[in-house]
């Protein structure tokens, strides 16, 4: 018999990313009632929330960067390729708190993310130096960090005896933070054996394009599913 260890992997859904954040993804705010329903009702083991949570001089933001603009220019920042945003999701101001009407009561383990203003964070898992070459690395030790959500996963699946781990994710955005969360989710292992990792599409909206996006995970070996398969 293989028990599996099943993890709703919630991302990002945060009034920065709904209309009227700082940083708003189209319809953002349309997939929270979805968000809650596979929440109590998709038979999870567990529901994680990771939340993007940056100091106010992140090195992401355009406003740190004398005559950028956010969304069209790319810098280096610390020899990773960044692309520039609006301010969106700074520490202890309202854009970072989650949209009021997600349902937390259920969640035990929230993951901040992009706390580091010398290196963005679009995964839940690990940074964005992650890939960086080892030389790279070693002149910018901070890149690559580990956020523990890995190991906490792992560390959750054995406690309840589990044999393999599957994570669904859901959020925002599709094409920026959900799909980095996802395909580094497909880099993990438990047992030997990787997370079977998929994104329910309809229970995220995207910055860019959907289409694209979602073959771009098709393509990392990511699963791509309706919700109506998991609410059954
Ligand atoms: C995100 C851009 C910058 C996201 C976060 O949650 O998709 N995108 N920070
Ligand atoms: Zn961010």
């Amino acid at each position: 018999m293989n028990k599996i260890y099943r993890v709703l992997l919630r991302v990002d859904i945060q009034n920065g990313f709904v209309p009227g954040g700082n940083l708003p993804v189209a319809d953002g705010d349309a997939i929270v009632p979805l968000a809650n329903d596979l929440s109590r009702n998709g038979g999870y083991d567990e529901v994680i929330d990771s939340q993007d949570f940056h100091p106010a001089d992140h090195g992401s933001f355009a406003s740190q960067h004398a005559g950028r603009q956010p969304f069209v220019d790319f810098i280096i920042l610390n020899g990773v390729n960044q692309q520039l945003w609006t301010d969106h999701c700074v520490e202890g101001t309202t854009d970072a708190d989650f949209h009021p009407g997600l349902d937390r009561s259920m969640v035990k383990h929230t993951v901040q993310k992009g706390r580091n203003k010398a290196v963005d964070s679009y995964s839940a898992f690990y940074d964005n130096g992650k890939s960086a070459a080892p030389a790279l690395k070693a002149q910018y030790p901070f890149l690559g960090q580990s956020t523990g959500l890995a190991d906490y996963i792992r560390a959750q699946a054995a406690a309840a005896g589990a044999d393999t781990v599957e994570i669904d994710v859901i959020g925002l955005a599709l094409d920026y933070c959900v799909a980095f969360t996802a395909k580094d989710g497909v880099g993990e292992t438990y047992n030997g054996s990787p997370f079977a990792v998929r994104v329910i599409v309809d229970a995220c909206r995207a910055i860019g394009d959907v289409n694209n996006a979602v073959a771009d995970l098709k393509a990392a070996g990511v699963g791509v599913v309706d919700s109506t398969s998991v609410l059954v």
